[in-house]
């Protein structure tokens, strides 16, 4: 085991400007949007944006207000229509949710009494809650995350919505392998006080030699592996992928269209050129398997791709925090020790990985964070989007979702063994 130094504890300060900052993005989010756009029922599979709106809401009251000053909950109601394991995402709608205006109030409300709260209260290291302020950075993160899944939702909408161009049509450089020699290293967090409990224990592992890119596959490249017939040929996919193609029917990554001049894509209610040098995103895991074997090799584990990324989160050149609305052209940005680029932003890498927890694992601080997500089900992606919050995107952050979903903002990159 590696002992970490730990950052001392933020300041209160600090973590109400923190917080502060966390809202004024989630509210610039919604701002451009109607009442009508808010309580919509955009897709099965996500939330209206007003339930993730008051859920961000529920979630502070919970942890910052009930669980750090044994306060009563703001309305019994809400640990109903707002706790994730209550309702399916398809039903929220139905439910007698707040209204826009009601759920920005009650945002307001639990975050006036959440700093009442953080005011008057010792952050004492022998509460674990309390401890390096985890339960400041628990409710932090969360509302961060959701950022990025209501982005999912607008994008799935189609709602138009003003974003920096994406207008740059160069070509990408050709793939480069960057080898990684065997050796141990040490996989998860132990420096990292706002780790959540599935990156921890930190703990060493042996990782044979293997190859792995030094960018995320293009939407060039990946428009070839579809000109090549790669939606059509049995051998490229697993048993599964060509089961989930057979249903869908999908012929390329969701949003693309094709056009005269070529592919196009919808990004933000715009159609536009597809940029040939960004990252592929919105695939699922099993395009991202399919178009590995097509090109030869395989995804990743989500340990080889965590030691190929040592060192990329101290990069501030990152695409990360939801400015660009979109991956940028690979370039050299967010480069890891051993030299891969766009480690962390632009897209999730999904690794073939299925979510599991780490030798030692124990839940902290509710088993519903990440634990009851453990099993066969999800496939484990890696290294943040350009939506992910830099707060957020640190290289052992783990994501998960089931293998089929493509709202993501997801690409891939490919491994080989040595
Ligand atoms: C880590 C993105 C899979 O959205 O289900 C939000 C994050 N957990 N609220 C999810 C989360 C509770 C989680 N993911
Ligand atoms: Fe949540």
């Amino acid at each position: 085991m590696t002992s970490g130094v730990r950052e001392r504890a933020p300041a209160k300060r600090e973590l109400a400007a923190a917080l502060k900052r966390a809202r004024e993005a989630t509210l610039r989010i919604v701002e451009p949007l109607d009442d009508e756009q808010l309580v919509g029922q955009v897709s099965p599979i996500m939330s209206p944006l007003v339930w993730d709106l008051a859920h961000i809401g529920w979630f502070e009251d919970l942890w910052l207000i009930r669980n750090v000053a044994n306060g009563d909950p703001s309305d019994e109601r809400f640990d109903d229509l707002y706790d994730a394991f209550q309702h399916a995402r398809e039903d929220r709608s139905r439910l007698p949710l707040l209204t826009p205006p009601e759920a920005r109030a009650y945002l307001e409300s639990v975050r006036r009494h959440a700093l009442s709260v953080l005011e008057g209260k010792q952050l004492d290291d022998s509460d674990p809650l309390l401890r390096d302020a985890y339960v400041y950075g628990l409710v932090l993160q969360h509302e961060l995350q959701h950022q990025e899944t209501m982005l999912q939702t607008l994008q799935l909408t189609g709602v138009e919505y003003t974003t920096p161009p994406h207008d740059d049509l160069r070509s990408p450089p050709q793939p480069e392998d960057r080898l990684i020699p065997a050796g141990p290293f040490t996989l998860g967090a132990n420096e990292q006080p706002w780790a959540y409990d599935n990156e921890q224990p930190a703990h060493v592992v042996e990782v044979p030699a293997f190859w792995v890119e030094r960018h995320p596959v293009t939407n060039e490249r990946f428009a070839e592996f579809v000109e090549d017939g790669g939606y059509r040929k049995r051998r490229y996919w697993s048993e599964q992928g060509w089961q989930w193609l057979r249903e869908e029917r999908f012929e390329a990554p969701l949003y693309w269209q094709r056009a005269h001049g070529g592919w196009e894509r919808q990004r933000f209610g715009v159609r536009e050129p597809l940029p040939p040098a960004e990252p592929v995103q919105h695939i699922s895991f099993y395009e991202a398997e399919a178009v590995a074997a097509w090109a030869g090799k395989r995804l990743p584990t989500e340990t080889e791709w965590e030691k190929a990324a040592q060192g990329a989160d101290s990069d501030a050149g990152a695409n990360v925090g939801r400015e660009s609305f979109g991956p940028l052209p690979v370039a050299r940005r967010a480069t890891s020790r051993v030299g891969c680029d766009c480690m962390v932003g632009d897209v999730w890498e999904w690794t073939s990985s299925p979510f599991t927890g780490y030798p030692g694992f124990t839940a902290f601080p509710y088993a519903e964070y990440s634990e009851v997500f453990f099993g066969d089900e999800h496939r484990v992606l890696r290294g943040g989007s350009w939506a992910t919050d830099p707060l957020v995107a640190r290289v052992t952050f783990r994501n998960w979702d089931y293998p089929r979903r493509r709202q993501l903002f997801s690409g891939v990159r490919l491994a080989a063994d040595a």
